[in-house]
């Protein structure tokens, strides 16, 4: 990925802890480091295929003169967001805010905090097998939709499936979810939870009949297993009601912990 770099954007602000840094001010610098495909611009010579760099000076500048913040953390946090935000064609986005004069009473150079925010790619698997299956389904990619730390919500078509593992139980609707979000996993499993919640899902069979179940199968190539979460989906290579619409939204999908991709493991699946 091609990169833009603000360095040092020198900014006259009243973040701090210390009630006299919000009333009197100081000196902060801003570099960004500015992640997206120049290409195009690169050969049309056109700011509209492009970012523009000075607007985003602005922006930064703004926030900084129209907040007061305590911490240079909320600060950065802050800015990259609202820089991820409001510019489709940054991906990712690597702010640091330098606080050249904090009064510690002691002589440095600076302190600062760097943050490292992207749009993170994310499969999801959605199962419904009680009620209105495909309204519950539907609901749910709409509530995704509509959370602004989402974008390019696309659902695979739905499949009518067997139950799988505990099969004494209604057919179910499959069906995969792609999306990028700038949540964390488990932000994005509360919203994920929250989802499940607004169908009325009870949790009382382990494996039972469900109003909506909402999984994290993927979310870029992270590994990562704690008591509320593990990704990539621990069973994924085993469900064919997972790796079918995966496979029809991204073949190439792939599993970071087996380097196997969603075709590859449908594949393998069907011959066992
Ligand atoms: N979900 C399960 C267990 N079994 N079977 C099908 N066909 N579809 C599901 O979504 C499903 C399942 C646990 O989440
Ligand atoms: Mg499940
Ligand atoms: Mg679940």
């Amino acid at each position: 990925m091609d990169v833009i770099i603000i360095n040092d954007l020198e900014i006259f602000s009243n973040h701090g802890v210390l009630k006299e840094e919000n009333v009197l001010g100081q000196k902060f610098l801003i570099s960004a480091h500015i992640y997206l495909d120049t290409r195009k611009a690169g050969s049309t010579d056109d700011i509209n295929d492009s970012v523009d760099y000075s607007q985003i000076c602005h922006l930064i500048k703004t926030i900084m003169e129209n907040n007061t913040f305590k911490l240079i953390e909320t600060a950065a946090e802050k800015l990259s967001h609202d820089i991820l935000m409001q510019y489709s064609r940054i991906s990712r986005v690597v702010l640091e805010v330098k606080k050249p004069w904090a009064p510690i009473l002691l002589p440095l150079e600076y302190v600062s905090v760097t943050v490292d925010r992207k749009w993170s790619k994310v499969y999801l698997s959605l199962g419904s097998n009680m009620g209105d299956r495909e309204k519950y389904i539907r609901d749910a990619i709409e509530f995704i939709r509509n959370d602004e730390n989402c974008r390019g919500v696309k659902s695979s078509s739905l499949i009518e499936t067997e139950p799988y593992g505990n099969t004494d139980q209604d057919k179910f609707l499959n069906c995969c979810v792609e999306l990028e979000t700038l949540y964390t996993p488990h932000r994005l499993h509360k919203l994920t939870s929250q989802a499940e919640e607004n169908a009325g899902r009870e949790r009382t069979v382990h494996w039972g009949p469900r109003t909506l179940d909402v999984d994290i199968i993927l979310f870029d190539d992270i590994m990562f297993h704690d008591e509320t979460l593990t990704i990539p989906h621990i069973d994924m290579a085993n469900r064919e009601f997972v790796l079918a619409p995966l496979c029809e939204l991204d073949p190439y999908a792939f599993d970071p912990a087996t380097g196997k991709t969603a075709s590859a493991m449908l594949a393998e699946l069907k011959k066992s």
